[in-house]
């Protein structure tokens, strides 16, 4: 259980998810170059305006999951359980919205990485109860990449879980940049989540690192 953590916590460092309709260059250029910027994880949350279904995001979870393993980098799926047992991705993240963390763990089997998105320390409590590895925190600050997010809350959820005593694996996660991840570090997040920072940005591979160069200070 520890190494678990360990395993956890360091690929939570920096966490890149998107989907097709987060990228300015090519979904796998895109991915390719925040893997050579430094990113940790990576998940793919094909949702948004144009988003790819069925068949169609089958080949591009395909070709995404192909460029992660070309450089051992772990294969998260958003929401649908279905498309992660289809690809065997590594792990799957759901939302509270999303079928319970503990039907999935028993669907997943010990081995697959399942994140939850919890937002109270009751939530928190839940989904470690279901067998969470770790816990996405958010809104930390303003975002435009999630239609449905909730109030922003500033760091206060995560200090509140590290404060009562919550150790699981965590990561901060909306409107996250360089410029304002190490308020979220401080709180007490094993790392960061982010979307438009690396896959809006001009130079991603250089945006991805800078974000690993300020996770790490
Ligand atoms: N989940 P960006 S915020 C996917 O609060 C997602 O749970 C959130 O994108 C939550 O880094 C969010 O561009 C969007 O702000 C993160």
């Amino acid at each position: 259980m520890q190494d678990r953590d360990e395993y956890i916590r360091r690929v939570l460092k920096l966490y890149f998810i998107m989907g097709s309709a987060n990228c300015r260059l090519s979904p796998a250029e895109t991915l390719t170059q925040a893997i050579n910027g430094g990113i940790t994880l990576f998940q793919f949350r094909e949702k948004g305006p144009g988003a790819l279904t069925g068949a169609a995001a089958v080949r591009l979870g395909r070709q995404l999951q192909a460029v992660c393993r070309a450089h051992g980098i772990p294969f998260i799926v958003n929401d649908d359980i279905g498309l992660a047992e289809t690809l065997d991705a590594d792990g799957v993240h759901v939302g509270q919205e999303d079928e319970p963390a503990g039907s999935i763990r028993r669907r997943l089997g010990t081995d697959k990485i399942v994140g939850v998105s919890a937002h109270t320390p009751e939530e928190a409590r839940q989904a470690i109860a279901d067998g969470a590895d770790y816990l996405g925190v958010g809104p930390v600050y303003p975002t435009s990449s999630k239609d449905d997010a909730r109030a922003v809350q500033g760091t206060q959820v995560i200090e509140q879980l590290r404060l009562s005593g919550f150790g699981i694996p965590l990561v901060g996660i909306g409107g996250i940049t360089a410029d304002n991840v190490a308020p979220v570090i401080r709180a007490g997040a094993d790392g960061i989540s982010v979307i438009s920072a690396i896959s809006a940005a001009a130079e991603v591979k250089e945006a991805a690192s800078r974000l690993l160069n300020a996770v790490r200070l």
